[in-house]
């Protein structure tokens, strides 16, 4: 079964790595965001693509949610030593990868191209493409301004309330080769429980991809990444209460105009506002046999109309 999950963050990278222990090898293929990506201490870092790669291997750091296992952080304090931006946490082991990456895209090789020798490296059948090899970058609109992802999730705390979001550069972009061809050939579309804003509309934002998207013959199924109305990490419920006007799972479906053809929520929203077809079951992904139910029982949302 050809299947394509949209991707962004901790709770992307959890539903994905449960999609991949279910689903036969090579079957997956994870479109992911490079809203979040940035350039720090001359390095490219793709903490989205990343986030997927290390939880697919089983390197992640379980309960930081993002970066390796058993990380260490040696080359960032000395870099903070000599004066160097220290403000964005990157281990050793983390630097091994955006090493190689940075290196690959300075020799004019693509996104794309990198982050599938990485794969390969890693071992790993599923397919990981960007959802574009060109610069798209999140900006925030807050009241203190407008700043780039990671400095306003990461060097603010995502204190700032936001008023509006930006995708620069997604106007001008094209989706990375081999994107819109998973997208036309995929038996089922999973909607990973990321942030909507943050991390699926920089994917959607791309030319192509949501046209793809409404044009499947294949069922899309979102997962809600709200649980009771709050967001199980994550600054997402207060966003979406500024942004969307509340944070029921209709809420979160109308974030998904057009592309749904069911939204997985948790049996705590059960009686919630809905709009369209839900499917009840437990979201709350503890571990990686949560992951991998959480993915069976999405993919079947994805076979069957719901009732
Ligand atoms: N998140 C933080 O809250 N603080 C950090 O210093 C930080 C560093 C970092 C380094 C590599 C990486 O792959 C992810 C990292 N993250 C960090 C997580 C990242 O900011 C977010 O989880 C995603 O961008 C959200 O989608």
């Amino acid at each position: 079964m050809k299947v394509v999950c949209l991707s962004g963050g901790v709770g992307g990278a959890k539903l994905a790595a449960g999609l991949h222990d279910v689903l036969e090898p090579g079957e997956l293929t994870v479109i992911g965001n490079v809203g979040d990506d940035l350039e720090v201490l001359g390095l490219h870092v793709s903490p989205d693509l990343d986030s997927v790669l290390y939880a697919l291997a089983g390197i992640n750091d379980t309960e930081r949610g993002w970066g390796r296992a058993g990380e260490t952080w040696e080359t960032l304090e000395s870099a903070r030593a000599w004066g160097g931006e220290g403000w964005f946490m990157l281990g050793d082991r983390d630097i091994g990868l955006h090493l190689v990456r940075s290196q690959a895209l300075r020799d004019g090789e693509s996104l794309s191209g990198i982050t599938a020798r990485l794969v390969l490296a890693a071992g790993l059948e599923t397919r990981m493409l960007p959802a574009t090899d060109d610069r798209l970058r999140t900006q925030l609109v807050t009241p203190a301004g407008t700043f780039p992802f990671q400095e306003w999730f990461v060097a603010r705390r995502h204190e700032d309330e936001v008023d509006a979001l930006r995708y620069d550069g997604a106007d001008v972009s094209r989706p990375a080769p081999g994107v819109i061809e998973a997208i036309e050939g995929a038996e089922a579309i999973v909607i990973s429980p990321s942030n909507p804003y943050v991390s699926i509309h920089p994917i959607l934002a791309v030319p192509g991809i949501r046209e793809a998207i409404e044009a499947r013959r294949s069922r899309c199924v979102a997962v809600s990444p709200l649980i009771g109305g709050r967001a199980v990490r994550g600054p997402l419920d207060r966003m979406m209460q500024r942004l969307a006007g509340g944070t029921t799972p209709a809420h979160v479906a109308r974030c998904y105009d057009g592309l749904l053809d069911a939204l997985v929520i948790d049996a705590v929203d059960a009686t919630a506002e809905t709009d369209g077809a839900v499917v009840v079951t437990d979201t709350l992904i503890t571990d990686r046999d949560a992951a991998r139910r959480l993915a069976e029982t999405t993919l079947e949302a994805t076979m069957e109309n719901p009732s």
